[in-house]
């Protein structure tokens, strides 16, 4: 069994991960939107990863035999401007996420709960790579992509992400 505390902050990481799904999916048809396929591809795929993030959780808090609450998502947010800011979002976007996993890590560390702590580890590796990815994403797109043959070749190679679920 965890503790109320343990038990409150996975629910709410479970809904951080909803609302990235969102947030993503959202801007999966913004890109479609400006014929950016390969990104519109890409963040849908990105979104069906958050679902996977927030469902571990769900399992997690099912098998220590507590509780799960799933409570309202906010509308996502964010500056439908162009590929590079929108970029930049994301990255601030999963920054957020980590300083959260952070506080998941410390939180279950000061209670004493192993192996909650132990579960967390796989997030904070997760998160590494994801802001490693957008972060070279958005290198590529300040290097290359004013160029509209740039972009277009940027669009297929990130057209070509398959989703994978992630092994836990
Ligand atoms: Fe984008 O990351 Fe989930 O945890």
């Amino acid at each position: 069994m965890i503790s109320e505390k343990i038990k409150n902050v996975l629910n709410e990481q479970i809904n951080k991960e909803f609302y990235s799904a969102y947030l993503y999916l959202s801007m999966s048809a913004y890109f479609a939107q400006i014929g950016l396929y390969g990104f519109s591809e890409w963040a849908k795929i990105q979104s069906k990863e958050e679902i996977d993030h927030g469902m571990i959780l769900f399992e997690y808090i099912l098998n220590r035999n507590s509780q799960v609450h799933l409570v309202q998502l906010e509308t996502p947010k964010f500056e439908m401007t162009n590929p590079i800011s929108v970029f930049e979002q994301i990255y601030n976007h999963e920054r957020s996420i980590t300083s959260a996993i952070d506080s998941v890590a410390n939180m279950s560390e000061s209670d004493c709960d192993l192996a909650t702590r132990n579960f967390i580890d796989w997030y904070l590796s997760e998160q590494i790579e994801e802001e490693a990815m957008v972060s070279r994403i958005i290198s590529k797109l300040k290097a290359f992509g004013e160029e509209k043959s740039a972009l277009y070749l940027i669009d297929r190679e990130l057209g070509s992400r398959e989703y994978e679920r992630p092994e836990y």
